[in-house]
């Protein structure tokens, strides 16, 4: 179930870390074991008996529902390490302190899911250019491919990851971000949908060419995931859109905002 991945071979990254010491390999063996029978991508497990409540319902920040693709446990941070590399001068692996490193900025922003919710909380963490400045990609590396524990995996631009707003984020509230909403690592990018906001993040690679995503390959949604003003993707309501409040929009004169 969660250990199928579409692309095992870019599951361990593992050439070149300085910090060889901290990065172990992630296995994901051991964790599905203790996952309930498996739960396809494509249906929507909130009806499915078999899936415990707790993976869906909010537990802990009002407004907020608990998204996976497929319910995890959360990640085993004995074998967490953040590997960032793939065409760059300098491959890196990180442990969870050295993120703590990078410059902490902390916003206000909303998730906005395509299945008709919104909710905003207070976000702390830095942002990609630190990554970027710390690896230096190669000039040709447009693209950055960013994989997870829970085998969810995304897809960006560069530029995308380099507009204002986006934070590799640690902190939600206050707090360490929670098991249910990406511990230890996730994206917020508040211009695109809840989907594109990747939590459980266990691999950054840089990249020539754009790689599919997660949704984009089990269910009807873009690689591109920005937000549609004003109008709801139809999977949960009876393939009707519904207008919702929220999300940020980027308008044309955003097109290259400074960073
Ligand atoms: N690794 C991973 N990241 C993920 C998902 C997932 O299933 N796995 N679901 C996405 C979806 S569809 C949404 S709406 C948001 C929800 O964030 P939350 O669970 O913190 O509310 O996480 C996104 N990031
Ligand atoms: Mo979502």
């Amino acid at each position: 179930m969660a250990s199928q991945n579409k692309n095992p071979d870019e599951v361990k990254y593992k050439k070149g870390f300085l910090r060889r010491d901290i990065l172990k390999l992630i296995s994901f063996a051991g964790l599905s074991a203790l996952l309930p029978g498996r739960v396809s991508a494509k249906d929507d497990f909130r009806n499915d008996k078999n899936v415990p409540k707790q993976y869906i319902q909010n537990r802990d920040v009002p407004g907020f529902h608990i998204r996976s693709a497929n319910p995890f446990l959360g990640v085993d941070m004995g074998n967490w390490g953040l590997a960032v590399g793939g065409m760059v001068k300098n491959p890196i692996g990180l442990g969870y302190e050295d993120l703590f490193g990078f410059k902490m900025v902390s916003q206000v922003s909303r998730l906005k899911c395509v299945e008709c919710w919104s909710a905003k909380a207070k976000w702390e963490g830095f942002k990609f250019s630190e990554l970027v400045e710390k690896v230096q990609p190669d000039p040709a590396a447009k693209f950055v491919y960013i994989q997870s524990a829970d085998s969810y995996y995304e897809s960006f631009a560069v530029e995308e990851l380099l507009r204002p707003r986006v934070l590799f984020v640690l902190r939600m509230n206050g707090k360490s971000l929670s098991k249910d909403h990406g511990y230890p690592l996730r994206l917020i990018a508040p211009y695109k949908y809840g989907y594109k906001n990747i939590k459980y993040i266990t691999s950054i690679k840089f990249l020539d060419t754009r790689k599919r995503n997660y949704w984009s390959n089990s269910g009807p949604y873009s690689v591109d995931g920005t937000i549609q003003p004003g109008i709801d993707h139809p999977l949960d309501f009876n393939k009707k859109p519904l207008p919702i409040n929220g999300g940020e929009v980027f308008h044309f004169f955003d097109k290259r905002p400074p960073v």
